[in-house]
C-alpha cells in the first residue's frame, strides 16, 4: 500500500467498566507501532490523540437515557463524533487512517468517519463479543457493549438521532470469533442480517477458511471495508491486557494469518481500529506489541 498511514489515539474508558484501557493509545505506539508498520513498508505519521473528558468530571446520567443504560451517552457521543470528524479529514487528505483506542465504543466514531453518504461500507469486527446490545438489552450499561449495533441504527441511539449510518449495511457486517454474547444480542443478532462466526466455526473450519469468508461477505458490493479489531479476540494467553478477557480465544498464529489474509485486501481496506488494550492489565505491554504486530500483517509485512 503506497497510502501514508495517519495514527489517530482515542484515548477513551467512559465505555467499559475498567480502568485503565484510555492509555491504550501510549501503550500501543510504545509498543513499537511506527517501526512495526516501516517493517511492513508502510509510511505513517501520528495524528495525535483525540480529547476525552475523564469519568472523574463527566457525569455517566447526562444525555437523556433512563439512568444506567448507557453510561456517559453525552460524552461518548461527543467523543465519537470528534473521531468520525477526524477519520473523515484523514481520508480526505487521501491518509488511510489507523484508529487506536480506547474501549470499543469509539467504533461508532471510526465507523460513522469512514462512511461516505454515495458509499457502501462493510464492516468486519473481530471480538470474543457481539457488541451488539442496545440500551435496552445491555446488561451492564456500557456502550463499548453496544457500539455495532449503535453504527446499524438500533434502539434509543437511532431515537436520538446519532450514530446510525446508512452507508453500512447488515448484509456486510461479520462478526469473526464470538464466544460471549448476552442473551438480548443473541436474540438481536439472530433477527438480524449480521453474519456472526463464533469460535466453533473457527474451530471446525479453520481460521484462513471463515476469515475468507468474511471478507467476501463484506467486500460483496461494498466500497471499501472497515476492519476493527478488538484484542480480546485473541486468547488471554497471549492478549491479557484486555479488560473483559475470555478463555478459548483465537491463538497468536490464528490471529497473524487473518491478518495477512485482511492484507490481501488492501485496495479495499479503508480504515482499520485496534481497541480495548488495557495496560493497567497487561504483562511487561505484550498485549500493545501483540496489536503493533497484528497491524503490521494487515499492511502485508512479510517473513520473506
Ligand atoms: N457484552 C458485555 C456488555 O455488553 C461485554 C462487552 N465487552 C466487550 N465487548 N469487551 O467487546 O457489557
Ligand atoms: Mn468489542
Ligand atoms: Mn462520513
Ligand atoms: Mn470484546
Amino acid at each position: 500500500m503506497d497510502t501514508q498511514v495517519r495514527v489517530l489515539g482515542v484515548p477513551m474508558d467512559l465505555g467499559a467498566d475498567r480502568r485503565g484501557v484510555d492509555m491504550g493509545p501510549s501503550a500501543i505506539r510504545y509498543g513499537g507501532l511506527a517501526d512495526q508498520l516501516a517493517s511492513a513498508g508502510i509510511d505513517c505519521i501520528d495524528g495525535g490523540d483525540i480529547a476525552v473528558p475523564r469519568p472523574e468530571e463527566s457525569d455517566p446520567d447526562a444525555g437523556g437515557l433512563p439512568s444506567g443504560r448507557a453510561k456517559f451517552f453525552r460524552e461518548t457521543k461527543e467523543v465519537c463524533e470528534d473521531v468520525a470528524t477526524a477519520v473523515d479529514a484523514t481520508l480526505m487528505d487521501g491518509q488511510f487512517p489507523l484508529v487506536l483506542g480506547g474501549d470499543h465504543s469509539i467504533g461508532i466514531g471510526t465507523i460513522v468517519g469512514a462512511a461516505r453518504d454515495d458509499e457502501e461500507l462493510g464492516v468486519i469486527w473481530f471480538d470474543a463479543h457481539g457488541d451488539f446490545n442496545t440500551p435496552e438489552t445491555t446488561p451492564s450499561g456500557n456502550i463499548h457493549g453496544m457500539s455495532l449495533a449503535a453504527v446499524l441504527g438500533d434502539g434509543a441511539f437511532a431515537d436520538h438521532d446519532w450514530a446510525h449510518t446508512p452507508a453500512v449495511r447488515e448484509e456486510n457486517v461479520v462478526l469473526v470469533g464470538l464466544r460471549d454474547v448476552d442473551d438480548g444480542e443473541r436474540r438481536r443478532l439472530y433477527e438480524s442480517d449480521v453474519t456472526a462466526f463464533t469460535m466453533s466455526d473457527i474451530d471446525t473450519r479453520g481460521a484462513p477458511e471463515v476469515v475468507a469468508e468474511a471478507l467476501e461477505i463484506a467486500t460483496d458490493g461494498t466500497d471499501g471495508i472497515h476492519v476493527s479489531l478488538d484484542l480480546d479476540w485473541l486468547d488471554p494467553t497471549e492478549a491479557p491486557g484486555v479488560g473483559t478477557p475470555v478463555r478459548g480465544g483465537v491463538s497468536y498464529r490464528e490471529a497473524h494469518i487473518a491478518m495477512e489474509y485482511v492484507a490481501e485486501y488492501h485496495d479495499q481496506l479503508r480504515s482499520m481500529e485496534m481497541v480495548e488494550v488495557n495496560p493497567i492489565l497487561d504483562e511487561h505491554n505484550r498485549t500493545a506489541e501483540l496489536a503493533c504486530e497484528l497491524v503490521a500483517s494487515a499492511f502485508g509485512k512479510r517473513v520473506l
